[in-house]
């Protein structure tokens, strides 16, 4: 058989095929396993130091773990698929694994206060499409946070929702208070009578009026999606908004951004319907087999975030009013909304235009072992990039920095993005730094 090269498939970016041949060409046509397996190793190692040891991490959608919840993955009942209720599962020996399903979901409720939790999801993505699935079907509309206001893929037409069907409307936003424009959704939703309303995604710089939602919702007939992908550690160490207390029907997140947990997604809910349909997409529907490794990382994190999670958020929150103090102090403007703080979580936004856009600027940036993303924000657009750069200081925090630390890190990107140094150079300067901060705090 002719394995099709991956740099071949007509439809890839020119740039990513570049790339992608040059890995190709360079693996001698896998014919050598232990030649392989050895540069398997070597990636990984390199990865690793790179990522955790020798980078500033500022990429908003990911995290570190305790490393005694990582080797949890790594464990043989990962393996084992697990179909059904503990107490009547469709393969014999699993009375072990059942107990610490339970325990996963019972501390899942515990954390977030919520009734009902649902453990089986791959991630947050998938706790997303569950959710549509529990509230529409194919065909129905529902409204969603636009990619100006940090919306998410999944709740649009080329993710989850659109996939399962469903057509989306977007939630009005009003962009200089970086909130939702509660008299046009009224508006809106009276006339397009969605199914499902859902607040924030990928850029939550201030709490959001779920309260005020969960009205329109009530009268229009629609349940209310909370997306906390990356507040849950937060919302977690109560230190940004309740949304199930104010309101939310269902809450979702990915559960390896700030919560700081395994690769994987979680949904609360408060409403008891909801609760039933879930589980019943999770099984028989969709997560036959999870993978309870992670289920055992999970219930390991939330140990972490219930001894630790309050002051992990309050430590994020004022490492990101921090930062971006300091990098105005820098001359790089940081985008806020109207009369308030940068922010009230641990995320800051920046203004691309300057910098020539989001991720041409993250790249560059990149080179210096800075890491960060873009994102869109409601201010002029960039011809063909993002018009934001999203910063989210969980993992730096969770790495012990501190306020201190974080004037250290505005100097470092002023240096390529101001003073216009060769981020190569700058590059040792941030290995340096990042010496002093190799342990991980606020885990057990
Ligand atoms: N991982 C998400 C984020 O960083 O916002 C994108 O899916």
């Amino acid at each position: 058989m002719t394995v099709q090269p991956i740099a071949q498939k007509s439809w890839l970016p020119a740039d990513c095929a570049t790339v992608i041949e040059g890995i190709e060409s360079a693996l001698g046509g896998l014919n050598d396993p232990a030649a392989i397996e050895a540069r398997l190793m070597r990636l990984i190692d390199d990865h690793e130091r790179h990522m955790d040891r020798e980078s500033i991490g500022l990429n908003a959608g990911t995290n570190v773990m305790n490393p005694r919840a990582a080797a949890l993955l790594a464990r043989s009942l990962g393996n084992r698929p697990s179909l059904g209720y503990p107490g009547d599962k469709y393969e014999m020996g699993m009375e072990y694994a059942e107990e610490i399903e339970v325990i996963a979901e019972d501390l899942a409720k515990r954390l977030f206060a919520a009734p009902f939790a649902e453990i089986r999801v791959g991630s947050g993505a998938l706790a997303n499409l569950y959710s549509f699935m529990a509230t529409a079907k194919s065909g129905d509309s529902i409204m969603a946070f636009t990619g100006e206001m940090g919306g998410h893929v999944t709740h649009h037409k080329d993710g989850a929702a659109g996939l399962y069907g469903l057509v989306t409307h977007p939630v009005p936003h009003d962009g200089e208070r970086m909130t939702v424009d509660l008299d046009r959704l009224r508006a809106d939703a009276r006339r397009l009578r969605p199914k499902l309303i859902t607040v924030a995604g990928s850029l939550c710089l201030y709490p959001y009026p779920v309260r005020e939602m969960r009205q329109i919702c009530d009268e229009v007939g629609a349940y209310l999606l909370y997306d906390a992908a990356h507040m849950g550690g937060l919302i977690a160490g109560r230190h940004f908004q309740a949304p199930l207390a104010e309101g939310a029907h269902l809450m979702t997140m990915s559960t390896y951004k700030a919560f700081g947990g395994p690769p994987s997604g979680l949904i609360l809910s408060s409403d008891a319907e909801l609760a039933r349909r879930l589980d019943q997409i999770a099984y028989p529907g969709l997560t036959a087999n999870f993978d309870l490794g992670k289920t055992a990382a999970l219930a390991l994190s939330i140990l972490d975030l219930i001894a630790h999670g309050e002051a992990y958020a309050a430590q994020a929150i004022a490492n990101a009013n921090a930062l971006g103090t300091q990098l105005e102090k820098h001359g790089i403007k940081v985008h806020r909304a109207q009369g308030r703080d940068a922010t009230e979580s641990h995320h800051l936004a920046l203004p691309a235009q300057p910098y020539g856009g989001g991720q041409s600027t993250s790249k560059h940036l990149a080179r210096a072992n800075i890491l960060l993303c873009g994102i869109g924000l409601p201010v002029a657009p960039v011809a063909g990039d993002l018009n934001g750069i999203r910063i989210g200081t969980q993992e730096v925090t969770r790495f012990g920095m501190k306020e201190d630390a974080m004037a250290e890190i505005a100097w470092l990107m002023s240096k390529v993005m101001v003073k216009g140094e060769a981020p190569e150079k700058v590059r040792s300067e941030v290995v340096a730094f990042r010496q002093h901060y190799q342990t991980m705090s606020y885990v057990r």
